[in-house]
């Protein structure tokens, strides 16, 4: 248990794939760098640690932390109270961006404190990747809690319950989903619960090539997906807000399943039978690629690149399991242009309607 390495990494092939077609092993010979272990950087991290400590001394929260004026190029900061190991996450970002997708944190700590210094501390680290975003409209928290929550909600997300989350990219129903997003674990439950699974998106469009190529056209035309509840404008079911977008788009991909079929619920909202089958046949070729499995415990993290890979969870019950997710816009993969978040935009869903 304790010596956790690289071969925990479990390729797992859900089912056959073409012999030759997909690099297996170096796909796991190219995961071996993508872990920052912040035990190699004991005083860069207990100063890093200090310094949110200080923060929430003076803010509080570490949402008011974060908007605080003081709080400006928080990046410079994380560089100046732990230079080694903002190298060592700068170096990372670059495997995450070259191609790995993913990269695991260890031994950050959060799961020492808990609360609102965990969550300065997830931000700090996280500003090596981009800048973070709001989650959410109302409470409009940077660090999202990641955990069951009672909700009188008509449709819980992901997030707020125990049950399977099927692949899918983070924030779809935005304009503009954030490039990154990282889970920092604060509480696991046991192993098989809750764990994790990334699949690179490439991939997943060459199995798709094979199986149905032209799905591929009908992919890269707009599909709707609701906004859910808790994600709107006031947090509740009466909010109707769909975004249209392409499930593939210039070397970016977007995707999650039950945000589609919620919007092909409404009124107004249709897709044409080969949109529909498209779907199908996307989903079959993420069922028939080779996932990557990882089971966060406590103190760990995945920073992953929201625009090339999907993931997904497995169901889990114990009801302490803790994440905190920060999501991170960054440069656009194609065009290297930056991106909006919610936090600068307009706040507007395209409302419902249309039929394509
Ligand atoms: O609970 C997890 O591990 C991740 C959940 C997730 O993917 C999400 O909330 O978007
Ligand atoms: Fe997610």
């Amino acid at each position: 248990m304790d010596a956790r390495n690289v071969s925990e990494f479990v390729l797992s092939l859900r089912t056959k794939v073409s012999a030759g077609k997909l690099p297996l092993m170096e796909a796991l010979q190219s995961q071996i760098n993508v872990v920052v272990d912040f035990d190699d950087y004991p005083q860069d991290r207990a100063n890093l640690i200090r310094h949110c400590e200080d923060l929430i001394h003076t803010h509080a929260t570490a949402d008011r932390a974060w908007e605080q004026p003081g709080t400006f190029a928080p990046q410079r900061q994380l560089q100046a109270v732990a230079p080694d190991l903002w190298r060592a996450t700068v170096h990372g970002k670059r495997l995450v961006d070259g191609g790995s997708g993913f990269l695991v944190l260890r031994s950050t700590h959060v799961e020492r404190y808990g609360g609102e210094v965990a969550q300065l501390i997830c931000l700090f680290v996280s500003t090596v990747f981009g800048s973070p975003t709001k989650t959410d409209k109302r409470l409009r928290r940077f660090a999202w809690p990641v955990r069951y929550e009672k909700t009188h909600l008509n449709s819980p997300t992901f997030s707020q319950t125990m049950a399977e989350a099927g692949f899918h990219t983070d924030s779809q129903y935005l304009e503009e989903p954030e490039r990154y997003f990282g889970l920092f674990c604060v509480t696991s439950d046991v192993r098989g619960q809750g764990t994790n699974f990334l699949v690179s998106a490439s991939q997943v469009v060459l199995r798709l090539l094979e199986l149905h190529p032209t799905a591929l056209d009908h992919l890269r035309s707009p599909f709707p997906f609701r906004v859910p509840s808790v994600f709107t404008t006031s947090a509740s079911d009466n909010d109707i807000e769909v975004v249209w977008a392409p499930i593939l788009g210039e070397g970016t991909i977007r995707f999650r399943s039950d945000t589609i079929t919620s919007a092909l619920e409404l009124p107004g909202v249709t897709l044409a039978e080969a949109k529909l089958a498209a779907i199908a046949a996307f989903e079959r070729s993420i069922s028939e690629t080779p996932t990557l499995e990882y089971h966060l415990e406590p103190g760990e993290a995945i920073v992953v690149d929201n625009h090339a890979m999907l993931h997904a969870r497995s169901p889990f019950t114990d009801s302490n399991r803790l994440l905190y997710r920060v999501r991170m816009k960054g440069q656009d993969r194609s065009t290297n242009a930056g991106q909006q978040g919610l936090a600068d935009s307009s706040g507007s869903a395209r409302t419902i309607g249309g039929t394509t």
